[in-house]
């Protein structure tokens, strides 16, 4: 499939996509869906031990394209519950099932489910300039794309709230204040950043980091016992795994361990 919508490359163990839409800030069109999914298959499929999701131009993605569908008062009613099973919850949990790390890097507002597809990543960085908006009170809709799941296990209720009743503007650095995003940026070293955690994610333990990021997300809904048996669980595969032998060998031998995904 070639790509009209996106940017992505797989190199080196890091896969890369770039939303490609900047006249429309990077807002999402069913092909633009389309050619996601195709990408995060090629992500999963091939040797990639990281994602990095980003936009191109001054946003990173004001979420769904307004401009796709007829809503004037003659036209007839529109099924949003369609595109969201159809593109977004299997985007939101292809993200999340993804096995390594997704990092995010906000190069701008991100509005509606641009937002929350941001937060549906695991690593969140923002440049200075970027802002999040859940936009969707100002359309009469409820915030989709995993955001009523996401904002108040980030920031609790009192914060989740405001944020989807009012729909202001949070900036970035007041969004890695609140612990929303794990990280805020110099808009100048965005791109550096990103890279400089893509390529430690890319050398790094990667069986044990997609158990890791599966743990915590199953943690919200598990009880303590329950969680300490993922643990054992985790651990019981990890043990037989060829990183967890490299990891205490280096170790041992007091030299930096060499990680294949394994
Ligand atoms: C856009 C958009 C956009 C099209 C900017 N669409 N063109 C799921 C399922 C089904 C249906 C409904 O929704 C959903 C989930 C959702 O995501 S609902 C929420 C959708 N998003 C929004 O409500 C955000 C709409 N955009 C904005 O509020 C502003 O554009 C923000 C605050 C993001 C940025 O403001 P500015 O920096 O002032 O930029 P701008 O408004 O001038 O936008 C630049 C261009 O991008 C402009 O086009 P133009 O031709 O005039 O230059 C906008 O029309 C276009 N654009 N967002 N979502």
């Amino acid at each position: 499939m070639s790509y009209e919508h996106i940017l992505f490359s797989l190199e080196n163990g890091i896969a890369r996509v770039t939303l490609n839409r900047p006249d429309k800030l990077n807002s999402f069109n069913e092909a633009m869906h389309l050619e996601l999914r195709d990408a995060l298959a090629k992500t999963r499929a091939g040797k990639a031990r990281v994602l990095v999701l980003t936009g191109a131009g001054r946003g990173f993605c004001a979420g769904q394209d307004l401009s796709d569908r007829n809503v004037s008062a003659g036209a007839s009613p529109v099924d949003l519950g369609h595109t969201i099973e159809t593109f977004y919850t299997p985007l939101i949990l292809s993200l999340r099932a993804l096995e390594m790390p997704v990092i995010c890097a906000v190069n701008g507002v991100a509005a509606g489910a641009g937002a929350n597809i941001a937060l549906a990543c695991d690593i969140v960085i923002a440049g200075r300039s970027a802002s999040f908006i859940q936009a969707f009170c100002k359309l009469g809709l409820v915030p989709d794309a995993g955001g009523t799941w996401a904002l108040p296990r980030l920031v609790g209720n009192a914060r989740a709230l405001g944020l989807a009743l009012l729909g202001d503007k949070l900036s970035a650095e007041q969004a890695e204040n609140w612990g929303l995003i794990w990280k805020c940026v110099d808009d100048d070293k965005l791109a550096e950043e990103a890279d400089k955690l893509a390529k430690h994610f890319s050398t790094a333990p990667t069986k044990g980091l997609a158990l890791t990021k599966q743990a915590i997300y199953a943690s919200g809904g598990n009880t303590l016992e329950q969680q300490l048996a993922v643990e054992r669980d985790s651990q019981r595969q990890l043990g037989a795994s060829k990183d967890y032998r490299e990891g205490v060998s280096a170790f041992m031998e007091k030299r930096a361990p060499s990680f294949k995904g394994e």
